[in-house]
């Protein structure tokens, strides 16, 4: 027993034991999701000319949010009431550079085995009428602890720089005014959410011409590429591979 056990009577200190191992169960799905993540990004950093993941970010609701949101929707108070309902206790956030990006890492995401997709909401082909976008996805993935295999829901939000800059502004409107957004406002957000959307359309456009351009120019001209395989902060590659290695490799000879 630790100190703080002594004012909490044995039921309490019960909950206490289940309501840790359900936030825990979350903050390891979160972990798995991230790896997930980060693993595609190393590799196509590493390999492939760019990665379509410039970012990625996760946020674990608190107890007294995930309560909150319970006795605001009228969900069931009990833990099982609540992992069936609430489906954002664990979120992850992945930011692109470009739309193409946010579906090529959806599509990746999904194709997993060990990720089982329960809903994927495609705001960005169908926007909220306030001009939020972005691609929502609610998926399960099981979590190993001791005793047992847990399948754990995560939210994942897909989107590009543009329109994760638009919607973090608008959240922070929307929690100003509680909700209750002057018109004028809500006309403006509109507005800046459609010129978002053009400097995504202009800038893959832009991005698209030059790389056909670099394609065609890979024989011989002084078109260097966009974007080079990721070098750490020496300026080496991810693991040292010196000539003579690769010499070796290629004569079989290792
Ligand atoms: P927070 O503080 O970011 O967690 P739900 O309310 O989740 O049960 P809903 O609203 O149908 O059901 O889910 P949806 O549409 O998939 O939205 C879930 C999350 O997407 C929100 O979580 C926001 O993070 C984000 N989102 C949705 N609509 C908007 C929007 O209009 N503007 C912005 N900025 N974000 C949005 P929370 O719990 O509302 O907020």
């Amino acid at each position: 027993m630790t100190d703080q056990d002594v004012d909490f009577p044995s039921d309490l200190r019960a909950i206490r034991t289940e309501l840790t191992r359900f936030m825990m169960s979350y903050k390891f799905a979160t972990d798995e999701m991230m790896t997930k993540v980060n693993i595609l990004k190393e590799e196509f950093s590493a390999i492939h000319d760019y990665s379509p993941i410039e970012h990625v970010s996760h946020r674990l609701k608190s107890p007294e949010g995930i309560l909150k949101k319970a006795n605001r929707k009228g969900y069931p108070l009990n833990l099982e009431g609540i992992r069936d309902n609430i489906q954002d206790i664990a979120g992850i956030r992945i930011t692109c550079s470009f739309i193409s990006d946010t579906y090529r890492v959806l599509e990746m995401l999904t194709g997993q085995r060990d990720i089982t997709v329960l809903q994927v909401k495609d705001y960005i082909k169908n926007p909220k009428p306030n001009g939020y976008k972005s691609l929502h996805l609610i998926v399960t993935i099981p979590v190993f602890m001791s005793d047992r295999v847990q399948p754990v829901t995560v939210e994942v939000q897909i989107r590009t720089v543009a329109m994760d800059f638009w919607a973090s502004l608008e959240h922070k409107i929307f929690y100003k005014y509680d909700g209750a957004v002057p018109p004028a406002l809500v006309g403006e957000l509109k507005q800046a959410a459609d010129v978002a959307n053009q400097l995504d359309v202009d800038m893959e456009r832009l991005h698209d011409q030059v790389t056909s351009l670099g394609a065609a120019a890979e024989s011989g001209t002084s078109v260097a590429p966009l974007t080079a395989p990721q070098q750490n902060v020496d300026g080496q590659m991810p693991f040292p591979l010196p000539r003579a290695l690769l010499e070796a490799f290629l004569a079989k000879a290792v």
